[in-house]
């Protein structure tokens, strides 16, 4: 049985303990960011998969995406704390987290001191949070190919308040499997894995550091 059936399995039990270990064995060996593309992102993937083939329930699903979340979120205790604040943020329309909490892990071992927010959270109210918590970052993950329409409206509202300067981050599932279906404006940079996250976190942290 391979680390992603084994993941899947264990989350169906539901086997909390064993599915942080598993996570925690992954990262021994391969670290944090392998671990999530390669083995947390891989397993929703073929739930995803499952689930349109009627080999699981949507029960099934939100179990294993439960889980997840849960094991995610224990992760990102051990972030040290930093000065330099990212708003993390789901899109206005987007309710897929595990993307998010992979990324604000990426983005706490780059040195910086994340602030998620829930799901589906209003433009208007991330870029009111991220400007009202002095940050200098802000990180979105965008779920579904329909929210690319408006997009460029969006992230258009948020430098209305924020203004230009604060660099912007986005990822989520339809910029990884389109990566041509959305053209960055200025100061945007889309990032395609938990990995991206990371570098692109530590090269801005640099930019932002070295201009404090
Ligand atoms: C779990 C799941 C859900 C759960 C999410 C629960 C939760 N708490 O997250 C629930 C049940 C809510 C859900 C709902 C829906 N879902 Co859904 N869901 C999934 C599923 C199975 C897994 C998603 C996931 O976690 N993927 C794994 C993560 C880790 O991957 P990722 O987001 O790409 O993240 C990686 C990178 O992109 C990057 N990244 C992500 N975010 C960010 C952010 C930043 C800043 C950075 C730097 C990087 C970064 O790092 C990550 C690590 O590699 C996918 C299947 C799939 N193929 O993904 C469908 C899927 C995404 N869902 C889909 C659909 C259609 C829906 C619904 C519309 C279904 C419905 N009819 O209600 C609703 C929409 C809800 C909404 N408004 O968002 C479709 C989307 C297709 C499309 N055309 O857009 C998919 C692809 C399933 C399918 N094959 O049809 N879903």
């Amino acid at each position: 049985m391979d680390a992603v059936d084994r993941y899947i399995r264990l989350a169906l039990e539901p086997d909390l303990a064993g599915l942080a270990r598993l996570l925690d064995e992954t990262i021994e060996e391969v670290g944090p960011l392998a671990g999530y593309d390669e083995l947390v992102r891989p397993a929703l993937v073929e739930v995803g998969r499952r689930w349109e083939r009627d080999e699981l329930t949507v029960g099934d699903e939100h179990l294993i995406t439960a889980l997840t979340e849960q094991v995610l979120t224990d992760l990102s205790r051990r972030h040290t704390g930093s000065d330099h604040v990212a708003v993390v943020a789901c899109t206005p329309a987007n309710r897929h987290r595990v993307g998010l909490l992979m990324a604000t892990d990426a983005l706490g071992l780059a040195g910086w001191q994340p602030i998620v927010m829930a799901a589906q959270t209003p433009a208007l109210d991330i870029a009111r949070t991220a400007r009202d918590r002095g940050a200098q970052l802000i990180a979105l993950s965008v779920g579904l190919e329909v929210e690319l329409d408006d997009l460029a409206d969006q992230l258009d509202g948020i430098r209305e308040v924020v203004g230009a300067e604060v660099p912007i981050l986005l990822g989520g599932g339809p910029l990884a499997r389109h990566p041509e279906g959305f053209r960055p404006p200025a100061g945007v940079t889309v990032c395609l894995s938990a990995h991206e996250a990371h570098a692109q976190g530590s090269r801005l942290l640099g930019l932002v550091g070295s201009s404090a």
